[in-house]
């Protein structure tokens, strides 16, 4: 999509600290951090959020699980992290080609802010 921010990362066009890539997936260092590790994990292919990649790609959301935990694991977390889909504007989704946050590194409250 010529006008995604996400698109242009995955195309190389806008720079990121790229952590991670798989066949249809890349995973990448959140400009934002919210703590010590924030990687973002987004499909190659343009959809809106998770529940339209569910739809369009089950075997693409399942690589994005998979590479969240190989980002999670070489950062020195493989059993204590955080994986959230902000889905939406009103529950905090600002850029809309589906991604999902891995977050490790500190403790984590529950309910969420
Ligand atoms: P969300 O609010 O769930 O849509 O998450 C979007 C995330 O994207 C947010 O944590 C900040 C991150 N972000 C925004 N712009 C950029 C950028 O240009 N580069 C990188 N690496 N991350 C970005």
């Amino acid at each position: 999509m010529d006008d995604c921010l996400f698109c242009k990362i995955v195309a190389g066009e806008i720079p990121a600290t790229t952590l991670h890539v798989t066949e249809r997936t890349v995973a990448f260092a959140d400009i934002e951090p919210q703590a010590p590790l924030h990687a973002l994990v987004v499909p190659r292919t343009h959809v809106p959020n998770a529940a339209a990649l569910a739809a369009a790609e089950p075997d693409t959301m399942a690589e994005l699980v998979a590479t969240a935990a190989a980002v999670a694991t070489a950062a020195g977390h493989p059993d204590d992290y955080r994986l959230t889909f902000n889905t939406g504007a009103g529950a905090g989704q600002t850029v809309f080609h589906a991604h999902l946050h891995v977050l490790a590194g500190r403790d984590f409250t529950w309910p969420p802010g």
